[in-house]
């Protein structure tokens, strides 16, 4: 064959018979604490747990809900036509069980994103894979996955029941027991230095499905470079990431490069993505990937041996000491690596966080989803939302299908990083810009499930 004719041949076969990736939304059976428990995943055919794809391809994907009940799958981070992007009731229909959707648009970006149900509380049930998008530059490293879960026995609905009735699943309170929130008419006086963590308390912390009797544990080459892609995928579980012996770099949060910091600990709160690169020593080792959640002890993990077998087998539930909360000093440290601006700002949105606990309800700007008037954007405005957190809980707060940069913490203006979800610690101002160049319908929401599903959500309408 001519090298033309090659080449017309193996751009047709590719385009044109490029089958389409099945992503199979299913229940899967994992042990926890020495039970087998039913939960929920996202696997292809073959076992592949979620989405590998390359920068420049079509993801084309086909999602089969082989669920007993009707689902939507939420591509978290990507820029997508609206159409595409999987929120259930207001981007798409949901699927229901035993039938498909076939999703297909270009990837233009790369780096680690996800994918979760965006249907009522089946996040909670851990219907959740990794979506990773890799340069031709991936290829130096060995590449692990690690995506921190938090497992109840409880059902969603009984969580947040049990939320509502303010009863004992309400856990965790760093400086004090009240669970303290700004009211109308109430002095704060100097309350503001304190929080509430953790409203949700759970049976077992995870890391891909495993539990601490039984980690993840990953062959890595003595004096290898792997590039770990931590996902925060807990429904109400913010953690610092705890690399042990091990000096990492992180080059990336949720998918784009920032400058590399380097540490041993670092932060991950809700629905966010950090890349950390790690060079595994020339000395054979084990090396527990910890993962710690804010406020307590409570640890979960996987771990990376270059033996031929682990010594290692299990991890410890609980840290020698408990974490403290979140805090602003990883994120002030972020910068993108690439130059980013937007242009003068055309319109400024304020956004005020506001909830109350006794009655377990949250809202954005005074209102409580779905009761919502969903701002408007116009088309190609560059816009900053001013979040403004009035509670004493930290909000994890997500914009479906953009990057946002973030541009000033508490006053302070700093040439951040681009993230698709920023924690916005509690009494606290966080303000982000971004260009609104995809029109639609695009969520705007805490990250917290029960923060969302009991109020905490809009959307913004560009057009
Ligand atoms: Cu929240």
């Amino acid at each position: 064959m001519k090298l033309k004719n090659l080449i017309i041949f193996t751009l047709f076969t590719s385009i044109a018979f490029a089958n389409p990736v099945i992503l199979e939304v299913k229940q899967k059976t994992i042990s926890v604490n020495g039970k087998s428990v039913k939960v929920s995943t996202i696997e292809q055919p073959d076992g592949t747990w979620g989405y590998w794809g390359k920068l420049g391809e079509s993801f084309d994907v086909i999602v089969k809900n082989k669920l007993a009940e009707s689902t939507m799958i939420h591509w978290h981070g990507l820029i997508l036509p609206n159409n595409q992007d999987g929120v259930a009731g207001v981007t798409n229909p949901e699927i229901n069980p035993g039938k498909e959707f076939h999703f297909n648009f270009p990837l233009q970006q790369s780096g680690s994103y996800w994918m979760h149900s965006h249907d009522g509380m089946q996040l909670q049930d851990m219907i959740a894979a990794p979506l990773i998008i890799e340069t031709p530059e991936d290829a130096k490293y060995q590449q692990v996955v690690v995506m921190f879960q938090d497992y109840s026995s409880k059902s969603a609905n009984q969580v947040l029941k049990g939320l509502q009735a303010n009863n004992s699943d309400a856990m965790g309170h760093m400086n004090h027991d009240m669970h303290g929130m700004k009211m109308d008419g109430m002095d704060m006086g100097d309350m503001d230095d304190m929080q509430d963590i953790n409203d949700v308390k759970y049976d077992a912390y995870l890391t891909n499905y495993h539990d601490n009797l039984k980690p993840q544990i990953t062959q890595v080459k003595p004096g290898a470079s792997v590039k770990l892609r931590f996902i925060n995928s807990a429904s109400a579980s913010n953690f610092w990431i705890n690399l042990g012996k091990l000096k990492g770099t992180l080059v990336a949060v949720d998918g784009s490069p920032v400058k590399p910091i380097t540490g041993s600990k670092f932060q991950l709160a809700m629905g966010q993505r950090s890349d950390i690169i790690v060079d595994i020593p020339k000395v054979a080792g084990d090396f527990p990937i910890l993962g710690q959640v804010e406020g307590i002890k409570s640890q979960t993990g996987l771990i990376l041996t270059s033996k031929s077998k682990s010594s290692v087998t299990k991890i410890a539930n609980n840290a020698n000491s408990a974490a403290p909360a979140l805090n602003y000093n990883e994120e002030l440290q972020l910068h993108s690596s690439e130059p980013i601006a937007f242009g003068k700002v055309d319109h400024t949105y304020k956004i005020k966080l506001t909830g109350d606990m006794n009655k377990y309800t949250w809202q954005m700007n005074g209102e409580t989803w779905p009761n919502i008037t969903p701002p408007k954007v116009n088309y190609g405005d560059t816009v900053t939302f001013e979040f403004d957190n009035q509670t004493m809980m930290s909000h994890p707060m997500h914009l479906h299908g953009y990057n946002f940069k973030v541009v000033s913490i508490n006053g302070k203006k700093i040439d951040g990083a681009l993230r698709d979800t920023i924690l916005v610690m509690p009494h606290s101002k966080v303000t982000v810009e971004f260009k609104a160049e995809h029109k639609g319908k695009w969520m705007l929401h805490c990250h917290t499930l029960y923060h969302m599903h009991a109020g905490m959500m809009t959307y913004i309408n560009v057009e």
